[in-house]
């Protein structure tokens, strides 16, 4: 008589442990997925070059960069590289990050002076966005 009750309570202490372990494993799986950082392969640049064939002038950019013309690479890109993970960048053809524009995401290497972009020695500014997604930003395809 006694031993049944005995293995339903045992029963009963086993699903709580069950449940505790079940609610801990929920509880960790965010912070793991917080922790989880994007590592950028080296050296991370948004590479700009002056010919489409990445000879002449390259411009490396690990920072937004509000004007070219400071630089002596204003309107002069041909082609650019983001060598970047985990970060999308928006190409721009005024300073100050105005008028037309394009996002490049990660890892992505673009033509600028094909007919399709028309983008080819315009880039006068670029933004570093936070992430890799170009969500909100018109793309290169
Ligand atoms: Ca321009």
């Amino acid at each position: 008589m006694t031993s049944m009750r005995e293995r339903r309570l045992t029963a009963g202490i086993v699903s709580v442990a069950a449940m505790a372990t079940a609610s801990l494993f929920a509880l960790s799986a965010p912070a793991e997925a917080a922790q989880a950082v994007c590592i950028e392969p080296e050296p991370a640049a948004l590479y700009l070059y002056e010919n489409r064939n990445g000879s002449g002038d390259v411009f490396q950019a690990t920072a937004s960069v509000i004007d070219f013309r400071v630089f002596g690479f204003n309107d002069k890109a041909s082609r650019v590289w983001n060598k970047y993970d985990c970060r999308a960048w928006v190409l721009y053809d005024d300073n100050q990050f105005e008028d037309r524009h394009y996002c490049i995401r990660p890892n992505q290497t673009v033509d600028l002076h094909l007919e399709k972009w028309n983008f080819g020695d315009k880039i006068s500014s670029v933004k570093k966005l936070t992430g890799k997604s170009c969500s909100g930003y018109p793309t290169f395809g």
